[in-house]
């Protein structure tokens, strides 16, 4: 293998240069090279500073998380950063693309940082579950003060070099184009100063009640997670103390949070994530369709916020409504969203109207005559759908691709409706579809290998997390979520109110339960609409107009600022079914809910494998992170299925009387696991 470091002079300045794709993590090989090289930088009498920069795309974007777990190398990363960090020449750290995690460790032990202004830096450890390993949460309080560190290490999300600079993090911006000669130019400027400046040596100041202030404003955020408290406990505990000791109380919480298995779970999602943009049986290199504009049918919640994806990515788009006032009414949303973005802060009035200028609103079906692909969204009826892609196939050009948005019908059928069934696929967009990251690609039977290749590809262009599905009634996602409602119902009959199913999920880490999830939706979604018959609870709620949130009243009652109370006419109803029904009644614990509204989704996730329409467990995964707000701390339901231990999910579902899926039973008895 070839070495990743390599080293070169430039007068009195050595240029250290890490070449290590995609990203330059801090494998071994890298962290050998590294020390290698400062050891070279002082035995050299001619060096009198150092540079360390990197090739490709980006500074070194962390530790390689592919090492966790294994046994550790040396140089590990904290020895490293402490001897660049005790180098008695001085190092600057040259930033493009992003110094993330052990990057910006190495990056703050460098004694001055200069960085392109397109460049990112952060911590985000946390959101692998972990803390920053490598000095960084005793460096950063030093260099930026605590309430950045505060920010950085428990968020993870990265900041702007600029940002960067006016904390104290970065020293000096360079030219976008002109890094490597900045750098130089800095190093042989800083050459003869001395003291030379390193971060574990200053001192932190730290202002009264700012880490309970900071616990109290974030205490929902992070909400069951333990990274985020244990950083703050380290810094907090750290502060007044010399390096030295600050640096063992963080490696204590590091060992502590990697050992875990919340840092599992969200180490697993990070792969998971990456994996699935993979395509089972279709290969890396096909030909991509290329997609120049997007026609969107339907301007109603669904067909704006599709539309805003490909807007903000500078996409045109074509949106098609059959009525003037329902186009303008769509329009006039996709404007107020963006403007509502523009005034927090979030975008430029300028970008506003950038994004604007790129759609076309229409009453002509015709006008999707040049778009490279149609999404439908209309409502959720065959037949009207359909109609729609028997039109489409009259009217869009030879190899447009032709989605459907549907939720659950099936993609082979309206397929086949059209002359092209391998041009057609379904993309499933969740709501709101601006907002939400996750995107099921549906495979038809006939779908062409490069439609579902440029799919996948297109939803990176417009930040999804996309997943392919198999055609099934609800896909992946949806045909999970209906076990986990029957059961949930069922639960209410048999003696839970829906106070109690709720807080077991909400307790679980879902942002809601079952039933402040249809409050949120609407009680009459999929209603029969009929008042007079009345077959379920669900059906008694509608019939008495307590559709959800939208009507004060649901499943709870809710106040001028849709705050939720329990509801003493709710829980009339479900006695009056209880009666009527005569269904035995028992005590219902928290472990019976458990069983019976998770179990039986993994259940179903494990059918679902069994079938074939997900390419693997951690695609499941994926999807209800995502989609549903799965807390990523738990995984996914298929990792939190193999952590609960499969035995126990087949001997909970037998309790219940569920018939078992022949995967999971066949794990179980293995002693396999999902993922
Ligand atoms: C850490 O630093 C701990 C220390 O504090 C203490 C240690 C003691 N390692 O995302 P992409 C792979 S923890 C190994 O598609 P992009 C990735 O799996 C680390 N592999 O690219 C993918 O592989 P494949 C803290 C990594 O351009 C490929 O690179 N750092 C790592 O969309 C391309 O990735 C982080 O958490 C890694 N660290 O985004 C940063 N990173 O091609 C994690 C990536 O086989 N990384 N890979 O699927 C990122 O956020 C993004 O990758 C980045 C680029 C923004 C850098």
């Amino acid at each position: 293998m070839t070495d990743p470091i390599t080293t070169r002079k430039d007068g009195d300045v050595l240029i250290i240069t890490s070449n290590n794709p995609p990203v330059n993590a801090l494998g071994a090989a890298v962290r050998q090279g590294l020390d290698r090289a400062v050891k070279e930088g002082l035995a050299d009498d001619s060096v009198k500073a150092m540079v360390i920069t990197c090739e490709g795309k980006t500074f070194f974007a962390g530790a390689d998380i592919t090492e966790f777990g294994k046994p550790m190398q040396e140089p590990g990363l904290p020895t490293l950063v402490d001897s660049i960090e005790a180098s008695d020449k001085p190092i600057v750290a040259a930033i493009h693309g992003t110094a993330l995690g052990g990057g910006c460790e190495v990056a703050l032990a460098c004694h001055y940082r200069i960085a392109v202004p397109s460049a990112k830096l952060g911590l985000p450890e946390v959101k692998l579950g972990i803390l920053p390993g490598a000095g960084g949460t005793q460096r950063l309080p030093r260099v930026a003060g605590v309430e950045f560190a505060l920010e950085l290490a428990t968020k993870g999300d990265p900041v702007p070099a600029a940002k960067a600079q006016a904390a104290g993090l970065v020293d000096r911006l360079a030219g976008e184009d002109s890094l490597a000669a900045d750098a130089i130019a800095y190093a042989r400027e800083v050459a003869d100063a001395r003291p030379l400046p390193r971060a574990s040596e200053k001192p932190v100041s730290v202002e009264p009640g700012v880490f309970d202030a900071f616990r109290k404003t974030n205490a929902k955020r992070f909400r069951g997670y333990d990274a985020p408290a244990e950083i703050i406990s380290v810094i907090e505990e750290t502060a007044s103390l010399p390096y030295a000791e600050g640096v063992q109380r963080e490696r204590n919480g590091f060992m502590k949070l990697i050992m875990g298995v919340q840092s599992a779970a969200q180490r697993h999602i990070f792969f998971a994530e990456r994996k699935a943009s993979k395509i089972d049986g279709v290969a890396e290199d096909v030909q991509l369709r290329p997609i120049k504009r997007v026609g969107v049918i339907g301007a109603g919640t669904m067909g704006g916020g599709i539309s805003m994806n490909f807007l903000s990515a500078g996409i045109p788009v074509t949106i098609v409504e059959m009525q003037q006032e329902a186009l303008d009414r769509g329009t006039g949303t996709i404007r107020k969203n963006y403007e509502a973005t523009a005034a927090k802060g979030r975008m430029k009035p300028e970008q506003v109207e950038q994004a604007m200028g790129l759609l076309t609103p229409t009453l002509k079906m015709e006008d999707l005559a040049d778009c490279d692909l149609v999404i439908e969204a209309v409502y959720e009826e065959m037949g009207v759908k359909n109609d729609i892609f028997t039109k489409l196939d009259g009217i869009c050009k030879p190899g447009a691709i032709l989605a459907s948005n549907t939720s659950y019908l099936d993609i082979n059928e309206i397929a086949s409706v059209t002359g092209r069934p391998q041009d057609v696929l379904g993309l499933h967009f969740f709501s709101p579809a601006n907002v939400m990251k996750l995107l099921e690609v549906v495979r038809g039977d006939k779908t062409a290998d490069d439609v579902l290749a440029t799919a996948m590809a297109l939803a990176k262009k417009i930040r999804k997390v996309a997943v392919v599905a198999g055609v099934c009634y609800g896909f992946i996602g949806n045909r999970m979520l209906m076990p986990r409602q029957v059961e949930a119902m069922k639960l209410l009959h048999e003696g839970a109110t829906p106070e109690q199913v709720d807080r077991v999920h909400v307790e679980f880490g879902m942002p809601m339960g079952p039933f402040q999830m249809s409050d949120l939706a609407g009680v009459d979604i999929g209603w029969h609409r009929d008042p007079t018959r009345i077959e379920n609870i669900r059906d008694a709620l509608a019939a008495e107009g307590r559709w959800g949130q939208k009507k004060s009243a649901g499943f709870y009652d809710y106040d001028e600022n849709r705050r939720p109370s329990n509801s003493p006419r709710v829980a009339e109803i479900i006695e009056d079914f209880r009666k009527k029904t005569g269904t035995p009644q028992h005590e219902i614990t928290d472990e019976e809910i458990v069983e019976r509204t998770l179990y039986t989704m993994v259940n179903e996730g494990a059918l679902i494998l069994e079938e074939g329409k997900a390419q693997r467990a951690s695609d499941i995964d994926v999807v209800w992170i995502y989609g549903y707000g799965w807390p990523p701390y738990r995984g996914g339901p298929m990792f939190w299925a193999d952590t609960v231990g499969l035995k126990t999910i087949v001997a909970g579902l037998e309790k219940h009387g569920f018939p078992v899926a022949k995967l999971l039973r066949d794990k179980a008895e293995k002693g396999e696991r999902f993922n």
